[in-house]
């Protein structure tokens, strides 16, 4: 390994022990004696990064130094990046003398890896899918920063009390985190409020001076991202506030004490914690202030990198290649116009067209509520002078849209920057849209939705805009570390080249498809992974799990488009059936669920609380005697993804076809050897194409057929009406059979479903039935279901998040990868 150069560094078992026990005594300043879990860990992990630093700091000279280096800055405001010491330690390829170096200590690696408290700084998918992307960006050699935000309090930890999610902060900092460096010599100020007022240059030209009302400072704290391989080292940097003055001595003196630190608790509330995703934006004027307070510094970052090269500030777009990861960051169009035009004079024109040669920007939803605006007001009162030059962008583009097709006054205010329905308000992905040379969608359903229906105008306008990059996740997470009983099977058949080349390598997995012994192996490894998530469930929720029962999971968050309620219907029906013939066979059948609901989403957080109680009923009923288990899975983050994704046979993908973009876990499940059982919505579409529709469980309306159905006047009573099995479920739920007589507890859920069902779930219902009973028919038969389970893995190289990236570089980017 060519990071291992120096003693410090040195990657044999010897070398390893001497350096734990160095950082052990000379960093914690502890022995062996006095250490205590947290300290074995921060010295392993201490060690392990000491490993990273000649990759590192050649990454930062590399884009702080080559004139003619165009690098990614992925701008977003989540990046789920998962526990750190295990994957850093499959990059550098140093896990056996590790292990090794630990255990003549008396340490074990796993344990120590099993510790880790991972930063929950994000909300699920589009939040992971930054983080796969910093993996493949690393493993390919692209050049990148990932910008984003040093949150205090990330993703809140969920605990189940009496079957109700309860949310406590997660105070991922508490114990420190090793793999961060704290960058003090590029804080940068950034202002909030004010007013804006006009003055001349000394050139006698009209400028705009915008005097912020507020200064925050902000701090980068970069970590590390290896890629696989260990030699090449990308950085991701995350902006933490703090006050430009913390100490008000002037109050102090007076005795005013509260006062001499106001300033210090104002300027850090603003990345003090994460918000949930799926909560309405509405009057978040601190969400505001986030996202413009990490898109500032971080673009202020990117100009100095830029002047330090010695470039001229209209060639900004051949340094950097800017990514807005959803809306979040999209007032990074009118900073950097600002940066441009107020900071450096640049006429708007030239300004204008360095600035859309940057930025490229993703969507990563369908839902209308999910689209961010901002009141006018709330905006204007933040953000002046971006308030000022949106309007001016408006005022461009409306002239050209109007040029282009008179009269339709309709159609310009459908593109409009700002919506003037009242309250009126800033369109934040119009803003993006029209500041980008590049809009991707990141499913080809999605894309095609977003060019049909939620962008069909711009779409219209700048067709060569719009174009798809299927979202993609890490082999290396999401296999190779996850699952090393399979990632060693596999590499025993096919060789280790799976690991960074996965859509060319993991195909010739099929020729082992029906190999008796090779399928034995298969199952064999699938039930030691059952048995280890049996063992945790047993552990924390006391529920014992059968490793020979189906292993059918869905874990993602909790949203009524992703029909949780859908899937436990499914299991009253079936529960239901049981109880009518208790002596009828039943093939064992392990329902797990898992995920966060957002902690204002009243509907999900009951739910939630369904789910448990039909688990409470259904486990305790002595007529099904185990054949049928629900769980629910308690905080569900990536850490715990990695023990379930392995275990699983049976993955749930069931949102309603035209509501998911793309969905990741998914793949996720895919590539673990799970079958996907679900609609034709987001990535699964492109998924079943892959494996082969005899390899996928289809069912549900289709895109196309939701829209018809609505049209023709969707009446869910009607469904409950006609089919017996699922007027029974619900029946059941509302006669409090699952609360113990208490009628009212789920009205909410049943009523909602007879009298509107938004998400069509009476509609899916029927289909979903008959699809369950072909995914137990195929479970019965073991050497064909081994065979859909290779298969899966086997034809899902597509999904690998570095043939994502490679589709950005090529399309998006215009990047060739140093590595591959
Ligand atoms: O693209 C990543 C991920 C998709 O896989 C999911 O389908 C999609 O729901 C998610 N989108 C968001 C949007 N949040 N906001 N705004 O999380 O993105």
């Amino acid at each position: 390994n060519k990071s291992c150069h120096n003693v410090r560094t040195d990657c044999t078992a010897p070398g390893l022990r001497q350096a734990v026990l160095d950082n052990l005594y000379y960093v914690s300043g502890n022995t062996p004696v006095t250490a205590s879990a947290q300290d074995w860990y921060d010295a392993v992990a201490y060690c392990v990064r000491d490993r990273m630093l000649k990759a590192w700091n050649e990454g930062i000279e590399r884009i702080t130094k080559a004139l003619d280096l165009r690098a990614v800055a992925y701008l977003s405001a989540e990046f789920l990046i998962g526990p750190q010491l295990g994957s850093n330690v499959l990059a550098l390829g140093i896990a056996e003398p590790l292990r090794e170096a630990l255990a003549t200590l008396g340490q074990d690696l796993d344990a120590i890896v099993d510790g880790e408290h991972e930063p929950g700084l994000g909300n699920g998918g589009l939040g992971r899918l930054a983080a796969c992307y910093m993996d493949s960006m690393a493993t390919l050699g692209v050049p990148a920063i990932g910008y984003g935000i040093h949150y205090e309090f990330g993703m809140f930890t969920q605990t189940i009390r009496d079957g109700w999610q309860v949310e406590m902060a997660d105070k991922w900092l508490r114990q420190g985190f090793p793999w961060e460096i704290v960058q003090h010599e590029f804080a940068v100020e950034v202002g909030l409020g004010g007013s804006t007022e006009t003055f001349l240059d000394a050139g006698g030209r009209l400028r705009v001076r915008w005097n912020p009302e507020k200064r925050i400072l902000a701090v980068p704290h970069d970590i590390p991202v290896i890629g696989y391989g260990g030699t090449f080292c990308n950085v991701l940097r995350l902006w933490s506030a703090e006050a430009v003055d913390a100490f008000d001595f002037g109050s102090f003196s007076s005795g005013d004490y509260g006062k001499a630190v106001e300033e210090k608790i104002l300027s850090e509330t603003i990345s003090k914690v994460l918000y949930p995703n799926d909560e309405p934006y509405q009057g978040k004027v601190l969400r505001l202030g986030q996202q413009y307070f990490f898109v500032s510094a971080s673009l202020r970052d990117m100009l100095r990198v830029q002047q330090m090269l010695g470039k001229p500030l209209d060639t900004f777009h051949t340094t950097f290649a800017i990514q807005l990861n959803d809306t979040h960051p999209a007032v990074a169009v009118a900073e950097l116009m600002r940066l441009l035009v107020d900071g450096h004079g640049m006429e708007w024109e030239r300004a204008w067209a360095v600035t859309t040669k940057c930025f490229s920007y993703t969507n990563h939803t369908l839902l209308p509520e999910a689209l961010e605006k901002w009141p006018v007001e709330l905006f204007g009162g933040l953000l002046p002078r971006h308030l000022e030059i949106i309007y001016e962008i408006n005022r461009r583009f409306l002239e050209e849209v109007r040029a282009a097709y008179p009269g339709d006054e309709g159609l310009a205010a459908r593109l409009s920057l700002i919506d003037e329905a009242s309250p009126r308000s800033v369109r934040m992905a119009h803003l993006a849209v029209v500041g980008s040379h590049a809009v991707n969608g990141v499913a080809a359903l999605h894309t095609e939705l977003l060019k049909t229906h939620v962008m069909q105008d711009f779409a219209a306008l700048t067709p060569q805009k719009f174009c798809n990059v299927t979202n993609g996740v890490t082999p290396r997470r999401f296999l190779a570390l996850c699952n090393p009983r399979l990632a060693a099977c596999i590499t025993s058949r096919i060789g280790p080249a799976w690991i960074n080349r996965f859509e060319e390598e993991i195909g010739k997995l099929e020729a082992f498809a029906d190999d008796p012994g090779f399928q034995a192996q298969w199952r064999g490894i699938k039930r030691e992974n059952k048995a280890a998530l049996s063992a945790l469930a047993e552990k924390h929720l006391g529920v014992a799990l059968n490793p020979d029962a189906v292993f059918d999971v869905q874990v993602k968050r909790v949203h009524e488009y992703k029909r949780q309620h859908l899937n436990i219907l499914r299991v009253i029906a079936l529960y239901s059936a049981i109880k009518r013939d208790p002596g009828a066979e039943f093939s064992p059948l392990a329902v797990l669920f898992g995920g966060k609901a957002a902690p204002g989403y009243f509907m999900a957080k009951r739910v939630i609380k369904l789910i448990h109680n039909v688990a409470q009923v259904i486990n305790g009923d002595p007529d099904v005697g185990g054949r049928l288990t629900v769980a629910y899975i308690p905080n569900f983050n990536v850490r715990v993804g990695q023990v379930v994704y392995p275990a699983a046979d049976i993955s749930q993908q069931i949102s309603l076809a035209g509501k998911e973009a793309s969905g990741t876990g998914n793949m996720k499940f895919g590539i673990n050897g799970a079958v996907t059982m679900g609609t034709l919505d987001g990535a699964n579409v492109e998924m079943r194409q892959c494996v082969g529709e005899e390899n996928f469980f289809l069912f549900g309306l289709t895109a196309p057929e939701v829209v018809e159905v609505k049209r023709n006047g969707y009446d869910p009573r009607a469904y409950a009406a006609t089919d017996p099995v699922l007027g029974q479920a619900l029946d059941m739920i509302a006669s409090g059979a699952f609360s113990a007589g208490d009628r009212e507890i789920f009205r909410p859920i049943v009523d909602n479903l007879l009298y509107q069902d938004e998400y069509m779930v009476l509609a899916d219902f029927a289909s979903y039935m008959h699809c369950q009973a072909l995914v137990m028919e195929a479970c019965r038969d073991t050497a064909r279901f081994t065979r859909m389970s290779i298969l899966n893995v086997a034809r899902l190289g597509k999904f690998s998040s570095d043939r994502s990236i490679r589709d950005y570089c090529r399309d998006i980017w215009n990047i060739t990868p140093e590595l591959g």
